[in-house]
């Protein structure tokens, strides 16, 4: 089984306007339902390297080589095969980060964010580090809500009460992640499930997009253009760069044109892939 003709998928990421290097780093397969965003950080060039052995981690392991499908039933507190998948890819890629960190002097102590959504059977599994963000534009209400929770110190104030969400938005250290992936060996994923209905919008973005633009305008952006995902995911960027461009934005934007082929687990459509 091939996604291809039921996921539209448009990446776009930009350097911005002020850093000197893009240390963002995208992926998609939409073959495999598969998108990848990474937010790296460190200095020299550590951030790139965080960010793109992350993705290129995720991308590498699709094929399941690596967890068959006994090692994956292991982890019993999934509610399915996919979800699994979800959180051994990252935690895979998290040892990946951290052994190249630990390969040179200057790689010490980069790390990334992570956001990678697999698509199957009419919904989506995420699983994410730091605050790189996953939103849904539901096609029936027009409406934009985020599915991921920040692992920020901005959130955790949120959450116990000491920020309001509007007081929040006002704060100037919004940036510090509770989270990255690469830094220790061990890491905490969050794994979130939602349903995919036709015509449904999904949006991967680094920070550079939600701190710069509201959802407001992210939410009537892709209503907007909502049947050209390519001049959607332009739009996106320029309004990031038009109020600053002050760090790298990227965006993957995928919409669900049909219901998804036959109900087969996604291993299935592994193995059809190998067999041809
Ligand atoms: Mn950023």
């Amino acid at each position: 089984m091939d996604l291809s003709d039921t996921l539209e998928i448009h990446a776009l990421t930009s350097r911005g306007l002020r850093r000197e290097r893009n240390e963002d780093y995208i992926g998609h397969l939409a073959y495999a339902g598969v998108a990848v965003l990474a937010d790296g950080m460190g200095g020299y060039n550590a951030g790139d390297v965080a960010s793109s052995v992350a993705v290129n981690s995720i991308l590498s392991n699709l094929p399941g080589s690596l967890y068959n499908r006994a090692q994956l039933a292991e982890l019993t507190e999934f509610d399915s095969t996919e979800a699994a998948w979800c959180y051994r890819a990252a935690t895979r890629a998290n040892q990946s980060v951290y052994q190249v960190s630990q390969s040179q002097p200057h790689y010490t102590g980069m790390g990334t964010t992570l956001v990678t959504a697999l698509f199957y059977n009419n919904q989506v599994t995420v699983a994410h580090v730091g605050d790189s963000r996953f939103y849904r534009l539901d096609d029936e209400e027009g409406t934009l809500t985020q599915i991921t929770r920040d692992h920020t110190v901005l959130q955790e104030l949120i959450d116990r009460g000491v920020y309001t969400p509007e007081e929040a938005l006002a704060s100037s250290n919004k940036n510090l992640v509770t989270r990255a992936l690469g830094v220790d060996k061990k890491i905490s994923v969050d794994i979130t499930d939602t349903s995919v209905n036709p015509n449904d919008i999904f949006l991967l973005c680094s920070d550079g997009l939600h701190d710069l633009v509201s959802e407001e305008a992210i939410e009537l952006t892709v209503s907007t253009f909502k049947d050209h995902l390519d001049a959607a995911a332009t739009s996106l960027i320029q309004q990031a760069n038009d109020a600053g461009g002050h760090d790298n934005t990227s965006v993957i934007l995928i919409k669900c044109h049909k219901p998804f082929p036959e109900k087969t687990s996604w291993f299935q459509q592994f193995s059809h892939w190998f067999k041809r």
